[in-house]
């Protein structure tokens, strides 16, 4: 945070431009590229050509890859890439918010006009561009993405989670009310969303949100990172009253076997709470049980008791990436640099 208050007074004018043009709050910018580089130090070191061309080669996601090869050389015969030198993530994209190739040639802003779109060495350049990519994806200016609220007691929780949306002045009248500010303008539809379930803190995420999955499609890496820009916005930390632990890694990889043995399609047993594992357990017919889950043990038998039926197999999503973890392939070409292994295969890493 400390690091990210002082990137954002250092580069003011760059953040009160982008304001301007594309009406996205440096806080949101600011988190991006905090999650994304760590504020540009740490931006990959693999070379881009090879990365690319890997990964149109592997069979998992060619029709993904295989696009970005073209607009690398596109972006070669305007001087903007260089097949020797040009380095950045294992997965392709450059720069200090991570940027693939076409999403350069779509996006890309010379912000300190230099004559040069330069993602690695140019902080105006770069955030520039972020926020123009983020335009072109709909984010909405003058809206708000997240905001913590507070919920009634006796709220029905099968309506939360993406999948519900209604007018906030529905969800005022259901009682739910801005933690520490009202909420936004009362039609735009919107969704309560528990990223720790029932006991964690509870948020109402606008249509902005929505557009953090066109950058990244991991349900963790969008809230967290609608959440940290929240704070670089100034909106206090959330209650740590609220904090419950949850379920450990082991523990929600017995819980999405479960489900999955139950039916459910949970993708990957990963541990981790996606968006896949929180749609069956947010199921109406399971959601009585998870939703009352003090530990897996009651989650077990109160699976196991109810004699649930699984609900039709629900078609992955086509195109784009998953939201579900990939492993990077075991081989390079052109290169002795092994990629590594467990990393998630997203284009914003
Ligand atoms: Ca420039």
């Amino acid at each position: 945070m400390a690091h990210g208050q002082k990137n954002a007074t250092r580069h003011k004018h760059i953040f009160d431009q982008i304001e301007d043009l594309y009406g996205i709050p440096p806080g949101v910018l600011l988190a991006f590229w905090a999650f994304e580089t760590d504020f540009g130090a740490f931006q990959g070191n693999y070379n881009t050509r090879n990365a690319l061309v890997t990964l149109a080669h592997d069979c998992r996601r060619p029709e993904l890859f295989r696009p970005q090869i073209f607009a690398a050389l596109e972006l070669f015969l305007r001087d903007a890439f260089n097949p020797e030198t040009t380095q950045g993530a294992w997965a392709g994209e450059i720069g200090m918010v991570q940027m693939l190739p076409q999403d350069i040639l779509d996006n890309g802003v010379d912000g300190d006009g230099d004559g040069l779109v330069d993602l690695r060495s140019s902080p105006a350049d770069a955030l520039m561009s972020g926020a123009k990519m983020l335009s072109n994806m709909g984010w909405k200016a003058a809206q708000p993405w997240l905001q913590e609220v507070i919920l009634p007691f006796d709220m029905d929780w099968s309506l939360t989670g993406l999948d519900t949306q209604k007018p906030v002045s529905n969800w005022a009248a259901l009682g739910v009310q801005g933690a520490n500010q009202p909420l936004y303008q009362a039609d735009l539809e919107s969704s309560i969303i528990l990223p720790q379930g029932r006991f964690g803190p509870a948020f109402i995420a606008y249509p902005n949100f929505h557009v953090y999955f066109e950058w990244n499609q991991s349900f963790v890496y969008v809230t967290t990172a609608a959440y940290f820009a929240t704070l670089f916005e100034g909106s206090p930390r959330y209650g740590s009253e609220l904090e419950y632990p949850g379920l450990n890694r082991t523990e929600m990889k017995s819980l999405q076997s479960t489900l999955r043995d139950l039916g459910y399609d949970v993708g990957k047993i990963d541990g981790i709470l996606g968006a896949q594992t929180r749609r069956a357990k947010g199921s109406k017919r399971v959601g009585a049980a998870c939703r009352c889950l003090a530990n897996l043990g009651a989650v077990k038998r109160a699976l196991s008791d109810s004699k649930l039926k699984p609900p039709p197999k629900r078609v992955a999503k086509s195109g784009g990436l998953s939201a579900g973890k990939l492993t990077p392939p075991s081989f390079q070409l052109f290169s002795n640099q092994p990629i590594p292994t467990g990393l998630p295969l997203v284009p914003a890493s």
